[in-house]
């Protein structure tokens, strides 16, 4: 069987999604895609032999040519097709964030609650990443003894003008959020933002880096070095300290070249060659759930979750103080798995 899937917004990782789900995976087609943008939908739709083109996303939901639905469109735009996607009872991948407001997550929480059952995904790909998983079977394995701390970088080399301080916390750091939450299993009860040294490289009143610390439940600590003018590559870093010893992610997946008087290995030049398998392996998995009648992956409690310690970040960086973390009761739909 092979599963529709409608696309709605074709930018950067939209198309980089259309690629995989066309050129990569299987038991997949894209059917239709929509954009604000009509232009850059029209060009991507003709290179789509049978896709159909949408002027809207509402229309692109409702299509019956459409099975299943991937939301790649910017943050603030998620809410309004997620909710039409459970209200048309149809499976969603919806790329991080869920939602770029707490009270706007709630209202796809208890949309989901109402259907009563889980319809959507969330693009948190770094869980599917062949290294953090090893990590994680690490630290959950006990082997190395209880988990005390994890220091995470998370160094990008530019960003568009658009970009602000504010968006190293909700754009960058809500992938290592996530990755806190899943790899301990708990929440995050604390957010506390420090500012150092602002990069010479930073735009005016941009602060850049910032260090996040996320306190667990278990009293756990994570901290990450979040920045976004690292200039010289994408270089993602993970290390959890525990009692009996270390678990950290490779330097590099590539191979390590030894010469006179050095010793090198390719960085990535972005988060879509650092993660693209994770990617792969992310959509293929949905693909056959969703194909299975079901669904997989980070849910909308995860994606509420992430949201909620974004913004208590952004408290904290605007207060500069410790700030604790307030989520609403998990409900049972989200308990298993
Ligand atoms: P982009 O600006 O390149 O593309 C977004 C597209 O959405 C544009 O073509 C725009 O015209 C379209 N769009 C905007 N509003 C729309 C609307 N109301 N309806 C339909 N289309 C609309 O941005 P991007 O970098 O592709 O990011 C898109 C989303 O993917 C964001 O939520 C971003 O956070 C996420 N993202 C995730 C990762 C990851 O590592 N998982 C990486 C990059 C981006
Ligand atoms: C981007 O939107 C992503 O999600 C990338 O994974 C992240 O590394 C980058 O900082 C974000 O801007």
């Amino acid at each position: 069987m092979t599963l529709n899937v409608g696309v709605i917004g074709v930018g950067m990782i939209g198309q980089d999604h259309i690629r995989r789900l066309t050129r990569v995976l299987s038991g997949v087609r894209v059917s239709a895609v929509t954009d604000v943008d009509l232009d850059r939908a029209r060009t991507i739709a003709d290179d789509l032999p049978g896709a159909t083109l949408h002027s809207t996303g509402a229309e692109l939901i409702a299509d019956p040519g459409v099975d299943a639905v991937v939301v790649t469109s910017w943050g603030p735009t998620h809410e309004e097709y997620v909710l039409a996607c459970i209200a048309a009872g149809k499976q969603v991948f919806c790329e991080k964030p869920l939602a770029t407001t707490r009270e706007a997550c709630d209202r796809i929480v208890d949309a989901e609650l109402a259907a009563g059952r889980r319809l959507v995904s969330v693009g948190f790909m770094r869980r599917y990443d062949a290294q953090y998983k090893a990590m994680k079977a690490v630290v959950t394995g006990g082997e190395i003894g209880a988990p005390l701390l994890m220091h995470a970088a998370h160094r990008n080399p530019s960003v568009p003008d658009f970009f602000t301080s504010d968006m190293i916390i909700n754009d960058s750091t809500v992938h290592d959020i996530d990755v806190a939450r899943w790899m301990f299993d708990e929440e995050i009860v604390t957010v506390t933002v420090l500012k150092p040294r602002r990069s010479s490289k930073a735009r005016e009143g941009f602060n850049d880096p910032l260090l996040v610390l996320l306190e667990m439940a278990s009293g756990v600590i994570v901290d990450v070095e979040a920045s976004v003018n690292a200039g010289f590559a994408y270089d993602i870093r993970g290390e959890v300290v525990c009692e009996d010893g270390t678990v950290e992610l490779s330097e590099s997946a590539g191979a390590l070249v030894k010469r006179a008087g050095s010793v090198s290995a390719r960085v990535p030049e972005d988060w879509r060659e650092r993660f693209v398998l994770a990617f792969d392996t992310e959509f293929q998995t949905w693909i056959d759930a969703v194909t299975a009648g079901g669904t997989t992956g980070p849910s909308a409690w995860d994606g509420y979750a992430a949201t909620v310690v974004c913004g208590t970040g952004l408290a904290s960086l605007r207060s500069d103080a410790r700030e604790p973390v307030v989520l609403r009761e998990k409900p049972d739909l989200y308990k298993e798995g």
